[in-house]
């Protein structure tokens, strides 16, 4: 660190501190440490949402709040407390829980923002992206991609929760935000629904581990890929292995890139009774639990989960993941813009971690 001259009169250093700050300058030597922190220190801190907590806020919801011009959608942001009541689950990334009653319409609309969809539990919805009505059922991933117009309608006679991921505090930061409303509420379909599987390109949709350096500002052309496929190829892979977390993304069939420039999808399958080992990333990391019951450790703190729950591991945060039962894990990354900026970094470590804490949701009804 950068010490003041020993004969330097304090006096004579107040006021240069004092016109500097005046100027709109700022010494690096009083600041250093902050910036350049030998590692990354992202402000999330580790959370867990309780679908327990959230699932009865957004019935609640429903009865209470329309969804129409003006509020656009029924969702509830993950909140990070580490974040000073910003709405951002981590640092890069937007993840929230969006709710549709019965015979709702969520009106269309676009923005530069990318966006995924992860479906947790309902039926007969779908969401038209540029005119391709997405049905949208259990365990489905449906991407949106960023400027294409997108509504969501709800035709049959259940609510229906989906988990939401945007690269909207991305963007944000990038000072890239466009929004623009659809001149009606919703667009016109065109033909019949899943257009965009039907024409599908025979590349592949998942990768084992992670996908390629390569940047491609070109989202994926296939905007749905099916809880069936995922399932199939989460049990081959689980199958050809020992470890006790077998992973994929989903990746762009046309060029093996990540489905959306900004962000990677995965799902991960953990199972029970077999070893795992830390890893810490860079990037930030939103977990959504679509089946099975377990708990994860980061950062040496503990956080059990069941179905619905969603958490977060922020960059360089060691984690690792334990399954009580068979459990699928959704994930949310930013890891592409990490890598495409040769920023990106990825160790395991050699040993679990020591479980130092807990975790316990404040609103969570059942001590965990
Ligand atoms: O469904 O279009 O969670 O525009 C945040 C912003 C969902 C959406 C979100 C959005 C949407
Ligand atoms: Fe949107």
């Amino acid at each position: 660190m950068t010490v003041e001259r020993q004969d330097a009169p304090a006096a004579a250093l107040d006021t240069l501190y004092a016109r500097l700050d005046e100027a709109a300058l700022r010494p690096l030597w009083t600041i250093t440490e902050q910036l350049l922190t030998p590692e990354p220190r992202p402000k999330a801190v580790p959370w867990l949402w309780p679908a327990e907590t959230m699932r009865p806020l957004a019935e609640e919801a429903i009865r209470l709040v329309p969804v129409e011009r003006g509020g656009e959608r029924r969702v509830l942001s993950l909140a990070n407390p580490g974040l000073g009541g910003r709405p951002y689950a981590v640092g890069t990334l937007w993840g929230a829980l969006q709710a549709l009653g019965p015979r709702e319409s969520a009106p269309a609309h676009r923005h530069s923002p990318g966006a995924i969809r992860f479906v947790l539990e309902g039926e007969g919805v779908w969401t038209t992206v540029d005119g391709d009505a997405c049905d949208m059922g259990p365990g489905d991933l449906i991407l949106t991609p960023g400027w294409a117009w997108h509504d969501h309608t709800n035709a049959g006679d259940a609510p229906m929760f989906w988990f939401d991921g945007l690269d909207l505090p991305m963007i944000e930061a990038l000072d890239g935000v466009f929004f623009e409303p659809y001149p009606d509420d919703r667009q016109p379909v065109d033909g019949p629904h899943n257009a965009s599987e039907r024409g599908a390109p025979a590349g592949a949709r998942f990768v084992e581990g992670r996908v390629t350096d390569a940047l491609d500002p070109r989202p994926s052309p296939l905007l749905a890929y099916r809880w069936a496929d995922t399932d199939a190829e989460l049990s081959r892979l689980a199958a050809a292995s020992d470890d006790g977390v077998v992973s994929l993304e989903f990746t762009n069939p046309v060029n093996g890139a990540s489905v959306l420039p900004t962000l990677s999808c995965g799902m991960h399958r953990v199972v029970p009774g077999r070893a795992t080992l830390p890893v810490r990333r860079t990037g930030n990391t939103i977990y959504v639990v679509y089946q099975g019951e377990g708990h994860s450790v980061m950062g040496g703190r503990r956080f059990d989960w069941r179905a619905g729950d969603m958490f977060v591991a922020p960059s360089w945060v060691p984690v690792e993941h334990h399954a009580d039962a068979q459990a699928d894990l959704f994930s949310l990354g930013d890891a592409p813009v990490l890598r495409a900026l040769g920023v990106y970094r990825e160790e395991t470590l050699a040993a679990p971690q020591d479980v130092t804490s807990t975790f316990q949701p404040k609103n969570g009804k059942n001590p965990r």
